[in-house]
């Protein structure tokens, strides 16, 4: 698999919930979108979701395996927690760019600080759900240039 996309806790539910912050777009329209789009430029794209942060490491972990070449990642509230998901990141050494649908910037204090964003290609934060769409375009031009 060329490009893994991964979902963090809760964002199975977009959508449905606070559609002022996170917009009406469900994760299958995102995933489906990032997948067509991959498709188009030659590339394989693998998408997962879960609500646990062990699954989240144990991907990371398999990704090294099976041959992925990037990650594209949401974190959720994992971003602002998980030293052991940054640990992960350390020890798989697959780039990754790190999206988030609402500008975590203009949000709580708590939001404002990532484990993983100084091991990140780049963030995307703000964009709503074109945060991943901006994400997989990078991949597309890196990966024409390999
Ligand atoms: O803005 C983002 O994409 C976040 O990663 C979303 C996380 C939040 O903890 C981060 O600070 C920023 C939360 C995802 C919650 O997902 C929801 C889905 C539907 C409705 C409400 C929340």
């Amino acid at each position: 698999m060329d490009v893994l996309v991964i979902n963090g806790p809760n964002l199975n539910t977009l959508g449905t919930r606070e559609p002022e912050i996170y917009g009406a777009t469900t994760l299958a329209d995102i995933e489906a979108g990032l997948v067509t789009q991959g498709q188009s430029a030659g590339l394989s794209v693998a998408t997962f979701q879960s609500n646990h942060e062990g699954e989240i490491i144990d991907r990371l972990h398999a990704a090294r395996e099976d041959g992925t070449r990037f990650i594209i990642i949401n974190p959720g509230a994992f971003t602002h927690t998980s030293v052991a998901i940054r640990d992960a990141f350390a020890a798989v050494a697959i780039p990754f760019a790190e999206v988030h649908i609402s500008n975590v910037h203009a949000r709580e204090e708590f939001r404002k600080h990532s484990y993983l964003s100084d091991l990140a290609v780049g963030v995307l934060t703000g964009f709503g759900p074109d945060g991943y769409t901006m994400a997989m375009s990078y991949v597309i031009e890196r990966f024409s240039k390999e």
